[in-house]
């Protein structure tokens, strides 16, 4: 066999195995075994030195065609493999990016959101409008205005939040109730006035049935005739809508709040024998707020005269109102952003609450 028959052998046997190489390691194997220091071709070329002239000659271009051709195949399949496995990282590492928009659970809203809008809905149908105050009060706003003297021991009863003194001494709090926010619109428009005023209000209390922050919903209607018995009637209308019965039942009980005289705490008729409770029917009472006119010393910090005008306020903690409507047991995971319990209590954020719509 001539040398040249030799090579042809020697490159149909590598152009084979290069073409079958089914990884890149493979491939560099062959690369190494064929074309390193002590590859076959490695090792003719050493032997043109041994050949006689004409021989060499011939065979001297051959070879390197050889060899070129050989590098050139390899490098060929190399890319190919980088094409083959790109691939299939793409077939299996697909992302379907259209699966968000699918998700099951995109969310939900808050309870005591839906309780606030019910509420809002509510007293929306009874010709009151929100309104919205600071979180940060200060000492005027949360106490002065609303009949608690200076010093006076109901003050620290609110455990308070205080926040660090100003250099003039004063100090703001962060409001114990909305109240303020009242106090404020008293004070910046002229009666007749009917507000509501939900949000956020803070009291230093952590355990099973208190959390330092909580959600209250005030209201206020001052003009120059509104007495008990409008108020009376007022939060029993509100009771049947808010629980959603034809009729409720209240009473009213004597209690004491420094801004209102007389102060009472408004109960609704219920029954708890079935382990839930009804309202409208049955032999027990739910506490659900609590209320009052307005007290002179009130109107006059906000520079109303009381001969001329008064009026009735009440407030009630909405977390509880929220237990109480949607059963949950325990106000702890209010606050836990478990998406097990928002997926199982939470509700539909864009339907909102209306009177003639439906509450919930
Ligand atoms: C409760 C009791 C109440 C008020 C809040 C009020 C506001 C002004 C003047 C007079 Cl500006 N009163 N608010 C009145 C009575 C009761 O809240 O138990 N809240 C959870």
């Amino acid at each position: 066999m001539t040398i040249l028959d030799q090579l042809a052998e020697i490159e149909r046997d590598i152009t084979a195995s290069v073409s079958a190489a089914p990884a890149e390691a493979d491939l560099e194997a062959i690369r190494i075994a064929e074309l390193g220091k002590k590859g076959r071709i490695s090792l003719l070329m050493r032997e043109l030195g041994t050949m006689p002239p004409e021989e060499r000659l011939r065979a001297g271009p051959v070879l390197n065609g050889l060899k070129d051709r050989v590098a050139t195949a390899i490098s060929a399949r190399r890319q190919a493999l980088e094409v083959e496995t790109m691939n299939r990282r793409l077939e299996n590492e697909r992302e379907d990016l259209t699966l968000a928009h699918r998700q099951e659970f995109q969310g939900a809203l808050h309870p005591v959101m839906q309780v606030f809008e019910e509420i809002a809905a509510i007293f929306a149908d009874m010709g009151f409008s929100v309104a919205e105050g600071p979180d940060i009060e200060d000492d005027f706003h949360n106490f002065t205005a609303l009949n608690f003297p200076v010093g006076h021991p109901a003050r620290e009863m609110h455990d308070t939040f205080f926040l660090r003194p100003a250099a003039d001494g004063s100090r703001k709090v962060l409001r114990t109730h909305t109240s303020p926010v009242q106090i404020r619109t008293m004070m910046s428009a002229p009666p007749p006035i009917r507000i509501i005023a939900p949000g956020r209000v803070y009291r230093k209390d952590w355990d099973a049935t208190h959390t330092p922050m909580f959600h209250q919903v005030e209201g206020l209607v001052i003009d120059k005739t509104a007495h008990m018995g409008h108020l009376k009637q007022c939060l029993t209308d509100f009771c049947a809508r808010f629980f959603e019965v034809e009729r409720a039942e209240t009473r009213l009980r004597p209690h004491f709040f420094p801004f209102t005289e007389p102060s009472a705490e408004m109960d609704v008729r219920c029954d708890r024998s079935g382990g839930e409770i009804r309202v409208g029917v049955g032999s027990d009472w739910l506490e659900i707020l609590g209320c009052g006119m307005v007290h002179p010393n009130v109107l006059r910090q906000c520079g109303l005269d009381p001969e001329e005008v008064q009026g009735f306020a009440f407030g009630m903690g909405v977390d509880r109102l929220a237990m109480l409507k949607y059963g949950m047991p325990d106000l702890r995971p209010y606050f836990e952003a478990d998406v097990d319990w928002i997926r199982h209590y939470g509700f539909r954020p864009w339907l909102i609450p209306t009177v003639t719509g439906g509450l919930s």
